[in-house]
């Protein structure tokens, strides 16, 4: 089994509208960059669907694997199954995570996103592998976010979750990344920090260094 904490120490998250450039480019630059796992969140405007959603998933898995760095699909349990990849990841309105279990192989990451202590621990008890929690700062890149739950919303969610694998998100910039893992924090996701930087790669190694290699 691999190590979970580790996997979420740089935490990427991207979707074909989340950058102007190909987007299988930018990935293979963030897993040169150093990136320890890859979720494929393919939504908003212009979203890809059916076919060409399910190929882009291949490749980008298929790239992630080349670089053995897990892969995991944003929501979408049938494509994740179809596709063979390494775990789903979903919000509080999505699949539910027993029913997730119910039709996924033993080994299959569960990540679920949660904002608050409450949320967490019902993460805990259905049996989530990981928690993604946040928003931590503010962010344009997705619609609908919640209020931000800055650092000491991170430190009280780590009290009540234990040892469980957590991972903070939203509006993260390489200056916020020492303080998120002091509040407890195993990693940090982002979309833009690394998906709109100049240098994916550069971007990508930064937040790896940042965080303790041991
Ligand atoms: N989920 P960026 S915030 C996908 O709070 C997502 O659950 C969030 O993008 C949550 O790193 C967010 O560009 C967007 O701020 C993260």
């Amino acid at each position: 089994m691999m190590n979970l904490k580790r996997c979420l120490r740089v935490y990427l998250i991207m979707g074909s509208n989340n950058t102007v450039r190909d987007p299988l480019s930018v990935l293979e630059e963030a897993l040169k960059g150093g990136i320890t796992l890859f979720q494929y969140r393919e939504k908003g405007a212009n979203a890809k669907v059916g076919q060409e959603k399910k190929e882009l998933a291949m490749k980008m898995k298929r790239l992630c694997h080349k670089y053995s760095v897990p892969f995991i699909v944003n929501d979408d349990v049938l494509l994740a199954l179809e596709i063979g990849a390494d775990g789903v990841h979903v919000g509080q309105d999505d699949e539910i995570v027993a029913s997730i279990k119910a039709q996924c192989p033993k080994d299959f990451i569960i990540g679920v996103s949660t904002t608050n202590s409450q949320e967490a621990n019902q993460a805990v008890k259905d049996g989530a592998d990981y928690i993604g929690v946040g928003p931590i700062y503010a962010t344009d890149t997705k619609e609908d976010v919640k209020l931000p739950i800055g650092l000491e919303g991170v430190a009280e969610i780590r009290s009540t979750v234990g040892d469980l694998p957590i991972v903070a998100i939203g509006g993260i910039k390489t200056s916020h990344v020492a303080g998120i893992i002091q509040a407890g924090a195993d990693g940090v996701s982002v979309i833009s920090a690394i998906s709109q930087a100049k240098s994916p790669k550069i971007a990508a190694r930064q937040l790896a260094s940042l965080i303790n290699p041991s």
